[in-house]
């Protein structure tokens, strides 16, 4: 009996000295620790132990069960140095961020379904080569209409009701504006998404926000289609729902795109037959778009002889309202935590 306890302790720690992952670890731990476990088996052996050598074995047996629990404990608390030391070294990690603070009622929160489909859409033109950039949200008349081919006399000014700051200023009305500054920034060939906040002075309703969210997308290069954009938009909207939705085609006027469409889906929240979110229409505008005005490049120094583009402005907010069947825009920065917590994930 002796010499098979040593062998057991033998046995463990030279499948330890192998043993990388938590899982593999566990597993160790219940077959040499777990109630069929080996040591377990031994200490069933008992019984058939002489009286006169029982009090050796017993304490061979527990010095061995001591000594398996105090190696599997060494070796998970390296596997847990490990691992922190590995995240450590994520160019990501950033050891001066404050730590989350806990809600007031003390229950988990969850992440923001704007934020879970942003980043799906991120992830989604990443992979195809698209820059992700970020703009400010108080811009210029410049950023915001003369570059878009708005200029101020201009009627399409009145198609977004805008909020003027004191300095003539304004706090964006679409995310148009990061057209005009990755143009004059960003020499061509590019494609780049700009996700942000974007701002309207109208009323609201179930469709209507005063501050909503958007994803630019713009590609510029020598020969861009409208073929290449509809099919980009459609497998866009195919990866984000998961599956096929039905969307339709129109023409759509914009100043900033030549020609210009919208693309509507079908509406989600009531499958088409009509509601507050859709106007009884059965249909939401979501994907307007279009190829890029020569005007527009002219403005940002982009020669149009040489250079065309696609531009689309998703509707973000809409997005999320479609995809997870949300029947009003107005709880998305309600700042209702019930809300919120319906998106946990896991
Ligand atoms: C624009 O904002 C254009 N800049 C879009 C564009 C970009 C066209 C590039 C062509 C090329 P529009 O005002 O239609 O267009 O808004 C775009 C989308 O934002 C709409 O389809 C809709 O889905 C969403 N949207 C518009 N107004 C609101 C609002 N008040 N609340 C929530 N979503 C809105």
């Amino acid at each position: 009996m002796i010499e098979e306890l040593d062998a057991v302790l033998a046995a463990a720690k030279d499948e330890l000295a192998t043993i990388d992952d938590p899982d593999a670890l566990r597993d160790v731990e219940i077959r040499f620790l777990g109630k069929k476990g080996k040591i377990t088996a031994l200490g069933k052996g008992m019984r058939n132990v002489s009286p006169a050598d029982r009090p050796t074995v017993g304490a061979k047996m527990n010095e061995v069960r001591n000594a398996v629990t105090a190696a599997i404990a060494e070796r998970r608390d390296a596997l847990e140095a490990a691992r922190i030391a590995a995240l450590c070294a994520d160019p990501g990690f950033d050891p001066t961020l404050p730590r989350p603070v806990p809600l007031s009622d003390g229950r988990p929160g969850a992440r923001h379904p704007l934020t879970l489909v942003t980043e799906h859409i991120e992830d989604i033109f990443r992979a195809m080569g698209f820059l992700l950039l970020d703009y400010p949200e108080v811009e210029t008349e410049g950023n915001n209409f003369d570059g878009l081919n708005i200029p101020a006399s201009h009627p399409a000014r009145d198609m977004q009701d805008t909020f003027w700051l004191t300095d003539g200023n304004l706090l964006r009305t679409h995310t148009s504006t990061g057209q005009v500054r990755t143009l004059k920034s960003v020499a061509p060939p590019f494609r780049a998404i700009f996700p942000g906040r974007v701002f309207r002075n109208e009323s609201t309703d179930a469709s209507h926000e005063h501050t909503f969210h958007q994803v630019e997308g713009l590609m510029i290069d020598r020969h861009v289609s409208v073929g290449n954009l509809i099919y980009s938009m459609k497998a866009l909207l195919s990866e984000i729902f998961e599956r096929d939705v039905t969307v339709r085609l129109r023409p759509g006027y914009f100043p900033f795109v030549e020609p210009g469409f919208e693309l509507d889906i079908q509406c989600q929240v009531c499958g088409g037959s009509g509601c507050s979110v859709c106007k009884k229409s059965g249909w939401v505008e979501l994907l307007p778009c279009g190829l890029v005005h020569p005007n527009v490049l002219r403005y940002a120094g982009v020669d149009p002889d040489q250079w065309s583009g696609w531009a689309f402005g998703l509707g973000l907010s809409r997005l999320v309202m479609m995809k997870y069947q949300i029947e009003d825009v107005r709880h998305l920065l309600g700042g209702d935590l019930r809300f919120v917590r319906q998106f946990r994930q896991g």
